[in-house]
């Protein structure tokens, strides 16, 4: 017992020695919107397995160092964390978990090296959105070189659904409406179920300076006052396969959209559109 306790010492001794820890300050990413806090990223590289990484977010008041611990609820979580590789390809949606010292946590293991664009959105403080990105290199920290987002039309498919947009061309500057219907057999679809209390969620990044835009499109017919905070509905809810997109996009350019929901059997997908700016 006494040479088994003592091998794990070693064991965890040279895991410490050999993993390393650094701290990254956010770069606020909110499409148009001046940060009202800081945000901080501490990564924790452990060498054993460069493709899992311990993930330490906080977010202060500006120029001081102490974490803000309250944070609003939004869309069933208080944190929400997207993560992007540098060539677009990886699109990751997370929620780590805050604790007491309000400090968001969570291990996450990455199927591919790259750069990773790590958008952290939260409400803290009853203040507005503040959204941070933080550049992690995961087993690679070589950027991708030129995005290329191929044009993708108004239509998508993914899985065994049909994803399709009114348009893929919007006006920067205005609120546009974009109308967004899932086709499954090539009728509606009927077995589709909120993803976090809504019916999808939308992720546009700008291809060049990485903005971020977050919106979550509304069932058609149904409350669409925007002036309300939006109701979240249960997982077993069903959701509609007609809704309506409503964005403000600031800056022309070219975006990659993410349209992520639910289907059947708790399945999420995920549809990706390029999108253009005028
Ligand atoms: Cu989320």
């Amino acid at each position: 017992m006494k040479a088994l306790l003592s091998k794990c010492l070693v064991v965890f001794v040279s895991i410490l020695s050999i993993s390393r820890a650094e701290t990254i300050k956010g770069i606020s990413a909110l499409q148009g919107e001046a940060p009202q806090t800081d945000g901080f990223l501490r990564v924790t590289h452990l060498a054993t397995n460069p493709f899992e990484q311990k993930l330490d977010f906080w977010m202060t008041p500006q120029h001081s160092t102490v974490p803000i611990k309250s944070y609003q609820v939004e869309m069933t979580q208080k944190l929400h964390v997207v993560l992007v590789s540098d060539d677009f390809r990886t699109f990751l949606h997370i929620h780590p978990q805050l604790g007491p010292n309000g400090h968001f946590t969570i291990t996450q293991k990455f199927a591919t090296p790259a750069i990773y664009h790590v958008y952290v959105d939260g409400e803290p403080n009853n203040l507005n959105h503040q959204v941070f990105r933080f550049d992690l290199p995961v087993g690679n920290d070589k950027p991708a070189g030129a995005r290329v987002l191929p044009p993708t039309g108004m239509g998508v498919h993914v899985g065994p659904y049909e994803v399709d947009l009114s348009t893929v061309r919007l006006h920067s500057g205005q609120m546009e409406m974009i109308d967004v219907e899932i086709l499954k057999d090539g009728k509606p679809a009927k077995d589709l179920h909120p993803y976090l209390g809504v019916p999808a969620h939308a992720v546009f990044l700008n291809d060049k300076d990485l903005s971020y835009v977050h919106v979550h499109p509304m069932a058609m017919g149904g409350d669409m006052d925007m002036s309300k905070p939006v109701a979240t509905l249960p997982d077993s809810a069903s959701s509609p396969p007609e809704m309506m997109l409503h964005v403000s996009i600031k800056e022309a350019g070219t975006y990659k959209l993410w349209l992520q929901f639910r289907g059947a059997n708790n399945q999420l997908y995920i549809a990706e559109f390029t999108m253009l700016a005028s």
